[in-house]
């Protein structure tokens, strides 16, 4: 049977270039999407750029720009980055493209007549620079927002009100699977909004006019989120002539995974299944919630300022070892931090003197000692070779559970007892005491595990992998999950490329 999987990031402001926390989420769904498709997945990778709301609206008037052409701008910044990383999405979603424009009024007007949806007035806080109405627990004495520092504004306004409140019971329900992680956020949703006050939600503003209007009073734009949150069905179609999309990638037997930061979980985890709930629609399988990229102790943020740029470290580097340090050192359940003395530290002692020098080695020690070609020699009942079949399951399971870092690690751990079994069985000697047999299994059981290693890599390591394959004698399209505890037929190597050189 064929198998689907819908993996989301959330959609980006373009109210600004994108730093290194949006590469984060980003490179996360770009991974697992990657290794989907080679688990034989149909895949559907969605991301793309919030571009509607106040905060938009004020980026543009000051440059002198209608919002539109503002946008536009800072979107084509966008889609480089994401082509200087290597992410291969399906689609980019623009929420001023006009099927989504089309989709989200009559989203509006469903739950409108549905009654889900009423006419109101509403009075609170309102941070615009996150786009979001506060509640007390998420400001200091003076108003300020925790997340951004910036002042949240007063708010008094003509709106209407998503009933959310009424959606307790179902939230609750929901809340005891474990669709949202990590286990911690969960508890603060339940402690902070779902059995607290669970309030009505504001879905349209009068005060300014870059969004969708709806059709029943066209003074009113939609708000921000729920313009926002159906990007997610509207890329696949919903409320259009043609759904074929929307019934593969969002029916009950498809594995869909939304992949957010933790400052949208609220959103994301109580707003967006209500609306999903009202529509009909089945909520995700899953909604990770990493945390953040932090620089000293504060998150990194556009709107503080404390930014790295994605492209200066690519060009400095390489895309590769960028995606590289994203999942391996940034596991999502906890913050993190990315400073240029950890990023060498984890290239040199991964990439370079773990990965780089184990391939280097044996590539160069088949070319000495056999010309580049390995007489054939089954090694699948080798201990170490055994250890790869067993790393190739452990890998598996922790990627279907999408914790990539964990994955990875188990990956470079047989890269280290690789590297370990060349000290201990000492080839260079065996080639002196003319150990032939011997020399020949050492050196069959370090190609058949770089391949393994090297495959288990691909998702991450888009540039390099090819040419790790081609450094052990293989074409990087003959490999794949099926074929990979199978013997190979190598072809004689030539090339010694130096991959991973050390960074100083
Ligand atoms: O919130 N660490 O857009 P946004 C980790 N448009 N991840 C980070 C990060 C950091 N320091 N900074 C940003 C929005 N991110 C809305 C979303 S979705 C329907 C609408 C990542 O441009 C992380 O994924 O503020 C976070 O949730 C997202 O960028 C926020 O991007």
């Amino acid at each position: 049977m064929k198998k689907y999987f819908f993996v989301t990031t959330p959609i980006y402001y373009p109210s600004g270039n994108l730093h290194i926390g949006h590469a984060y989420t980003t490179t996360l769904a770009d991974v697992i999407s990657r290794y989907k498709k080679e688990d034989g997945f149909e895949v559907f990778f969605l991301t793309g750029s919030d571009e509607h709301g106040q905060k938009i609206e004020e980026k543009a008037k000051e440059q002198n720009l209608k919002p539109k052409e503002y946008v536009d701008e800072i979107v084509k910044g966008f889609l480089n980055l994401w082509k200087l990383l290597n992410i291969d999405y399906t689609r980019f979603i623009r929420t001023t493209d006009e099927d989504h424009v089309v989709a989200v009024k009559e989203i509006f007007s469903d739950l409108l007549e549905k009654k889900l949806i009423y006419p109101s007035t509403y009075k609170g806080k309102y941070c615009i620079s996150c786009e979001e109405f506060l509640t007390k627990e998420q400001m200091d004495e003076t108003f300020h927002h925790f997340v951004c520092g910036k002042e949240a504004k007063n708010f008094e306004e003509e709106t209407y009100m998503l009933k959310v409140s009424s959606f307790k019971k179902y939230l609750q329900e929901l809340f005891s699977t474990d669709f949202l992680e990590p286990e911690s956020r969960k508890k603060e949703m339940l402690n902070n909004f779902i059995n607290n006050d669970l309030e009505d939600l504001s879905v349209t503003r009068v005060s300014f006019n870059w969004g969708i209007q709806i059709k029943e009073n066209p003074k009113h734009v939609i708000y921000v989120w729920l313009d926002a949150l159906s990007n997610y069905i509207t890329a696949l179609g919903y409320k259009s002539k043609n759904n074929e999309l929307l019934k593969k990638f969002w029916s009950k037997d498809t594995e869909i995974l939304q992949i957010i930061g933790k400052e949208i979980t609220r959103f994301h985890s109580i707003y967006w299944p209500v609306i999903l709930n009202s529509l009909g629609l089945k909520t995700p399988d899953k909604l990770l919630s990493h945390g953040w990229i932090l620089s000293g102790d504060k998150k990194m943020s556009k709107s503080i300022g404390n930014v790295l740029d994605p492209i200066e470290i690519i060009n400095t580097y390489s895309s590769d070892a960028l995606r590289f340090y994203i999942i391996n050192n940034l596991p999502t359940d906890k913050d993190g931090s990315f400073t240029n003395e950890l990023f060498i530290e984890s290239f040199n002692n991964n990439l370079a003197n773990n990965i780089g020098n184990l391939i280097s080695r044996v590539s160069n020690m088949i070319i000495k000692y056999f010309d580049g070609l390995l007489p054939i020699k089954k090694v699948s009942n080798h201990w170490l070779v055994k250890n790869a079949f067993d790393t190739i399951k452990n890998y598996k399971e922790k990627m279907d559970s999408y914790n990539m870092s964990e994955a990875t690690q188990i990956v470079l751990k047989l890269a280290q007892e690789c590297n370990k079994f060349i000290e201990d069985s000492k080839p260079w000697t065996l080639e002196k005491e003319n150990k032939l047999e011997e020399l020949l299994e050492v050196l069959s059981v370090l190609q058949k595990n770089i391949v393994i290693i090297s495959y288990l890599l691909k998702p991450i390591l888009v540039n390099s992998y090819p040419n790790m394959i081609n450094q052990m004698g293989l074409d990087p399209k003959d490999i794949n999950f099926k074929n990979l505890e199978k013997d190979f037929k190598f072809k004689k190597i030539i090339n010694k490329l130096v991959l991973f050189e050390r960074i100083k």
